[in-house]
């Protein structure tokens, strides 16, 4: 029909997307044996059938035993260009990526391993697809602050590379506040601040994410609807909400499609709220951006005027300038 029409051509931005987790069960079982590591899966379909998940931290421990196939900045750059053409394909023009320095380095694989990979595909990304790309680096927020300071510092070298930082990882029982030091230092650095808060934790982590942290944009912040405060406040500072539709059903942040069409529709249609879709993890949570958009237009029966908003939402919550945005709608 139109609308759906209407959703593949707008031209889109993707805020909320994990590297990491656009690793799809084919390239998966490709990389092991090309680095002749034991398949993880028998088979491709063997790996869909086990990414049934029950809450956050059941699928955090398939996704980082995922991780341990890349190796090499060929495995990188493989993973980063597959993303990078999909996204084209949908009429993604620029996107802010996450990926888990910690993850790498906790296996032995140094900045200067994976970050030229990425680095390459970005750049080929622009020159081939004219699709702008910019990198956000995640601290683990199950690790310690630490472990993110030492991250950071690691980081220091390829500082003109980073648009900025965030915090992922699981969520209960580990306050943004932890990481205020970190933060304090990325912000010196010029680095962009976001932070994961509200996903499973307490709308009292999304304001410790602003406050303590700083954050500019906040990621998921499904559970700021518990404190009207915080709805106030984050609608008259415009700070963006990332939110992850698939993402939240796979993970049964939402229980069923009626809470999703509740709380979205909260999100979407009844407040001011900067709020824009985005994947989150494609590989696991079955569909990257269009199908995120897909699901959210057939849940909430949106016009093309109302998709239109959430596309635009995409751009005006980036961290591009004013000028690069009017390039961009
Ligand atoms: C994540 Cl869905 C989600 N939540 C928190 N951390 C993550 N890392 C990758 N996906
Ligand atoms: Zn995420």
């Amino acid at each position: 029909g139109p609308v759906q029409a209407f959703i593949a051509a707008v031209p889109k931005a993707e805020l909320h997307i994990h590297l990491e987790g656009t690793l799809e069960p084919e390239m998966m079982l490709e990389l092991a044996a090309r680095n002749g590591l034991p398949p993880p899966y028998l088979s491709a379909e063997a790996a869909r059938q086990a990414y049934q998940f029950k809450d956050l931290q059941s699928f955090l421990d398939l996704y980082y035993n995922g991780c341990a196939v890349l190796l090499t900045s060929q495995d990188f750059y493989d993973l980063a260009w597959a993303y990078f053409e999909r996204a084209a394909s949908e009429n993604v023009k620029h996107i802010e990526l996450f990926f888990d320095p910690q993850t790498h380095l906790e296996r032995n694989v140094p900045f200067s391993t994976f970050l030229p990979g990425i680095l390459d595909a970005v750049t080929t990304a622009k020159e081939k697809l004219g699709l702008n790309v910019r990198l956000i680096m995640c601290f683990l927020r199950h690790m310690s602050e630490e472990s993110a300071i030492e991250t950071l510092n690691q980081a220091k070298p390829f500082r003109e590379h980073l648009l900025g930082v965030g915090l992922d990882s699981s969520e209960a029982n580990r306050p943004p506040s932890l990481f205020k030091r970190v933060y304090g230092m990325a912000k010196a650095l010029g680095l962009r601040l976001v932070a994961h808060a509200g996903e499973e934790g307490p709308a009292e982590y999304v304001w410790e994410a602003i406050k303590d942290l700083g954050v500019e944009r906040v990621d998921h912040g499904i559970r700021s609807l518990e404190d009207t405060a915080l709805v106030t406040h984050l609608e008259e500072q415009r700070i963006g909400i990332t939110l992850c539709p698939l993402s939240n059903m796979r993970l049964k942040v939402f229980p069923d499609e009626a809470t999703a069409a509740r709380i979205l529709g909260k999100f979407i249609l009844e407040t001011k709220l900067l709020v824009m879709l985005n994947s989150d993890d494609p590989a696991y949570f079955g569909g990257y951006l269009m199908d995120n958009y897909l699901f959210v237009q057939r849940i909430l029966s949106l016009k093309v005027e109302q998709v239109a908003r959430l596309a635009k939402n995409s751009f005006s919550a980036s961290f591009l300038s004013d000028e690069e945005r009017q390039h961009y709608h």
